[in-house]
């Protein structure tokens, strides 16, 4: 132990920086409100409860447009630095992984323009604003060689992943259904302002690409590909204050909800939905899947929990049995607390860059268990399908 010595009886040890066997990786964060905070929280967190881990993260530089409040975050997340413009963070030798946890439109140039210098990236949902955009950030990460992942953080939550091995193991049988709603109630008030969320300019869609886009993912992740879709939007209030005057108003241009219908290429059928519009709904993303053996269902706000129903299960007692998923014996939870000392939201995020750091340190793939920027494609293809067949009333199919 460094710097050790006599101290009266006790002896005391100094921990300078890092230990020198722990390798450390630079990060730079672009964007620093809700999912800047929650991925920061979870750069904290990983090396402490994932230890040793397979590097450390060091918070190198953190980036947003306003100098004020950007510097605030720096210090309060102790960030070595801020930048106001991304390129300078892209640019920046210390940092080796570039994490976009910016609004939809600013996805694809920094992701592109940090794997062509070499820094492995990972992009907040939706991966982008439109198919075309996806596919040109999935084309420069695989010519830069770089890891890339898409912040589908629920492939990660402990419940998600036993629903996952039951289905892959065959415990549901063959899959018929697939039932998910994604309902949430923040924009209910009409004096809510247009925020960037609500403007196809700035999100491309609302609830679709929002919620929707975490739905589909899973739809893809538990089930399998999608073959085709029918969709519905709706949006309840046209026009909101603006946030800048909120004496003005503006056209509210994206979805407040959508439903669509989704036929599976293995044979299953599906519906997904989302809305900003449930009241009493807060963060509720519920999953259903029915196989010819059985059954799970999964609910977000009680994400600890998994119900699952077996039909080879006796008669006199077939029924929904309620798994606490807090075992050891399920990913993840050893890193914790013992059974029962339930994780929550913010652990699906330390799950996620545990996975990516372990991916990039020790060059293993991210998939199945992430999603890399090919399934940010494919659930990008899924969304934009779902608005075309929404505007032309009609069954679209989902390019090959
Ligand atoms: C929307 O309010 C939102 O923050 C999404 O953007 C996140 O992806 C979801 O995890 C929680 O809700």
């Amino acid at each position: 132990m460094s710097g050790e010595k006599e101290v009266g009886f006790v002896r005391m040890g100094k921990i300078s920086g890092v230990p020198k066997e722990i390798k450390e990786i630079g990060v730079g964060v672009l964007g620093y409100s809700f999912m800047g905070k929650a991925h920061t929280n979870a750069y904290i967190k990983m090396p402490i409860f994932f230890y040793p881990p397979p590097a450390k993260p060091r918070l190198v530089a953190i980036c947003g447009r306003t100098e004020s409040a950007v510097s605030e975050a720096a210090k309060r997340y102790g960030y070595e630095k801020y930048y106001t413009d991304w390129r300078s963070l892209v640019k920046d030798d210390d940092v080796e992984l570039v994490d976009n946890a910016l609004p939809n439109k600013m996805h694809a140039e920094p992701s592109i323009e940090a794997a062509e210098a070499g820094k492995h990236v990972l992009c907040e949902k939706p991966l982008a604003m439109n198919v075309e955009e996806a596919k040109r950030m999935y084309e420069a990460v695989k010519r830069a060689g770089v890891k890339h992942m898409v912040g589908f953080n629920y492939r990660f939550v402990p419940a998600i992943q036993l629903a996952k091995k039951l289905i892959d193991e065959g415990y549901l049988g063959e899959i018929l259904h697939y039932r998910a709603v994604y309902l949430q109630e923040w924009i209910m008030d009409p004096s809510f302002p247009l925020v960037w969320r609500l403007r196809k300019s700035m999100a491309a869609s609302g609830a679709l690409g929002d919620l929707g886009a975490h739905i589909i993912d899973l739809a893809r992740f538990l089930v399998g590909d999608v073959e085709s879709v029918c969709g519905l939007t709706k949006t309840f209030i046209e026009e909101r204050p603006l946030p800048e005057d909120p004496s003005r108003k503006g056209k509210v241009d994206v979805d407040d909800a959508f439903i669509a219908l989704l036929k599976f290429k293995n044979g299953a059928i599906g519906s997904v939905e989302a809305s900003r519009f449930c009241a009493g709904r807060k963060n509720y993303q519920r999953i259903e899947i029915h196989g010819t053996e059985g059954s799970i269902e999964f609910n977000l706000e009680r994400l600890n929990e998994l119900n699952v129903y077996s039909r080879r299960d006796a008669e006199d007692r077939m029924g929904f049995k309620n798994i606490l998923v807090t075992e050891t014996v399920h990913p993840f939870i050893d890193k914790w607390w013992p059974h029962g000392h339930i994780i929550g939201w913010e652990h699906t995020f330390v799950h996620e860059i545990y996975h990516l750091i372990d991916c990039i340190v020790n060059d293993k793939p991210i998939d199945p268990i992430g999603a890399t920027f090919y399934d940010g494609v494919k659930c990008q293809e899924i969304l934009e399908c779902i608005l075309k067949s929404a505007e032309e009333g009609r069954w679209v199919n989902i390019p090959l």
